[in-house]
């Protein structure tokens, strides 16, 4: 019970820090490739600055459970498919600002 305890308090330490990082630590280079395709909620969209918060669930490709956070949209992806509320699987990979969407398709199975 309390290793339990102990090792769920690190995970949700480990997923509060993941913010506060953006790349320069050695393990960036790694990860520059790695990409996940993820079902995720738009909560907001930036359409000038190409932004939206999205609530993702877990990517283990990049590391990283479920959570909301902001992504950068890439040129090459539509953004009006960025509406709040919309159910999107999106495909995400690590930019230099940060993570990137570089495409997204509505998720037909959500109803
Ligand atoms: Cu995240």
């Amino acid at each position: 019970m309390i290793t339990l305890l102990a090792t769920s308090l690190l995970l949700a330490a480990s997923a509060a820090d993941h913010h506060g990082h953006h790349g320069g630590h050695a393990m960036a280079d790694a990860e520059t490739a790695a990409q996940s395709v993820v079902s995720a909620d738009v909560r907001t969209v930036d359409t000038e600055a190409r932004t939206t918060l999205l609530r993702h669930e877990a990517m283990p490709e990049l590391g990283m459970g479920a959570m909301v956070m902001p992504f950068a949209i890439d040129e090459a992806v539509d953004i009006e498919l960025f509406q709040p509320g919309a159910a999107l699987i999106v495909t995400v990979t690590r930019g230099e600002d940060g993570l990137r969407v570089i495409a997204a398709e509505l998720d037909e199975s959500v109803g």
